[in-house]
């Protein structure tokens, strides 16, 4: 049965995409600098620190020096676990490009990377917020013909291809993922460790979008250009900080960019999908519900995210269950209901390994099921190929077969709420994982 609903899925999805006016993807753009961490850059780095003998136990809170920084790679390189902190300053930013630099661009930020996934979708337009827009970044998005910037030509506002659109040259901001491999030895003169497995440490300077600033010209612009959007994917709030230098907070930047949201919602008759991708901090995500959540329709999320989102909402019991029993789906539907009872949401869905759950007010299952089943076929299809093109390439997705059912999948009725649970189709060897829930919750929302 299973097949069949994923073979029918693809058809009506594929036709339903064309139907989209247009989908706005945003704040969130940036450029990501791929490093390889070996010994000998190591080696090179610490030179510059003779008097670093230990390291702390935990990273720091931001990285405010290039010597924060080093004990920070270091300590995810002793743990194995991928942590994430943010440049504080401009004279740390410096000294690690002109240090550490980088080995390869790569398109990066939440809103850039959902625009370029789904832009090979026969979708009529794209527009992806992307700002500042210098050259550099410009460049690493992919060529096609519906995806588009806003910029002003002449002094009008107009849609143009990202590729045509770039103001300045250089690097303003940039995402730092310090790749390193098992086994990495680091020899401090009282310590001395190895990596327990492969993983990233991911350093980010982004003084705009990590403001949320939205730019004065696109808030008048959108309003003003004739092209119809009717779907809105708003993230980036995982690199807000609770404080800045500058003596602001981080409810000083997520109140303008809530209402900035409301009005788009409300002028353009958007539907907005917020995809909530990993907060380290309770103090963000606690504004991000109480702020964000009022003014969109359709929220996304991993069961990671989502343990962490309960335990916000004061669940601390289930959320622990969930974790210590390795997220069953009928503990995840608990939490769901729990969740979208507390919210205005129109609809949430969560993606796991082996299922994409979706809970929702409307009575749209059959548009849902479809919809989580076409999103599954992609992130097979990304998984196989590294890549999707064409409605070829999906077909060989289409042929990855689905897992094994455990009896809840399917269709249901709980206090209101229309529930679907699908059962997905997992690749074995992936040829890479990167942006998967990106597309999965993305193209899920668009079909829903
Ligand atoms: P996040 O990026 O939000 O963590 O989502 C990752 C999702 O990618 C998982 O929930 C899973 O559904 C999907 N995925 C991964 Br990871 N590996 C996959 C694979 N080998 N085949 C299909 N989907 C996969």
């Amino acid at each position: 049965m299973w097949e069949e609903l994923y073979r029918e899925a693809l058809e009506e999805g594929w036709k339903k995409l064309q139907k989209i006016p247009g989908v706005i993807t945003g704040f969130h753009s940036t450029i990501d600098g791929l490093k390889r961490v070996d010994e000998e850059l190591l080696k090179r780095l610490l030179a510059q620190f003779p008097h670093m003998k230990n390291i702390p136990d935990e990273p720091t809170p931001v990285i405010r020096t290039p010597e924060d920084l080093i004990s920070d790679l270091l300590i995810s390189i002793r743990e194995g676990l991928a942590y994430q902190r943010m440049i504080e300053n401009e004279e740390t930013f410096k000294w690690t490009l002109e240090n550490i630099g980088y080995d390869q661009l790569r398109l990066g930020g939440t809103s850039a990377n959902m625009a370029s996934l789904l832009s090979p979708l026969p979708i009529n337009k794209i527009l992806v917020y992307a700002n500042p827009l210098t050259k550099e970044l410009a460049e690493l998005f992919p060529e096609r013909e519906n995806l588009f910037v806003l910029t002003r030509e002449d002094g009008r506002p107009v849609l143009k291809s990202p590729r045509k659109a770039w103001k300045d040259q250089g690097i303003f901001a940039i995402h730092w993922i310090l790749e390193y491999n098992k086994g990495l030895k680091v020899e401090l003169d009282r310590v001395s460790f190895e990596s327990p497995r492969a993983n990233r440490f991911i350093a980010a300077w982004n003084p705009v979008n990590c403001r949320l600033k939205v730019s004065e010209e696109f808030k008048e612009d959108i309003f003003l250009i004739p092209d119809r959007f009717t779907h809105f994917l708003v993230s980036g709030f995982h690199i807000l900080l609770e404080k800045y230098p500058e003596g602001k907070t981080c409810e000083d930047f997520i109140v303008p960019v809530a209402s900035f949201v409301k009005e788009m919602r409300e002028k353009l008759g958007l539907k907005v999908h917020y995809e909530f991708a990993s907060i380290g901090s309770p103090v963000i995500r606690g504004l991000v519900a109480k702020y964000i959540f009022p003014v969109i329709d359709s929220l996304g999320l991993n069961e990671i995210e989502f343990a962490t989102l309960l335990n916000d909402f004061g669940e601390q019991e289930l959320s622990q269950e969930l974790k210590d029993t390795r997220f069953p789906v009928v503990k995840l539907v608990d939490g769901l209901l729990k969740v979208i009872k507390r919210t205005t949401l129109k609809r949430i869905q969560l993606h796991t390994l082996g299922h994409y759950i979706s809970i929702t007010r409307e009575r749209n299952e059959l548009e849902e099921r479809t919809a989580l089943l076409f999103s599954a076929i992609l992130a097979a299809t990304r998984s196989l190929l590294g890549r999707y093109e064409t409605l070829d390439d999906l077909k060989k997705g289409l042929e990855v077969p689905t897992i094994t059912l455990t009896g809840y999948e399917g269709i249901r009725k709980i206090d209101d709420f229309n529930l679907i649970i699908v059962p997905t189709k997992v690749v074995q060897s992936p040829k890479l994982t990167v942006g998967l829930g990106d597309i999965i919750s993305s193209s899920g929302f668009l079909l829903s």
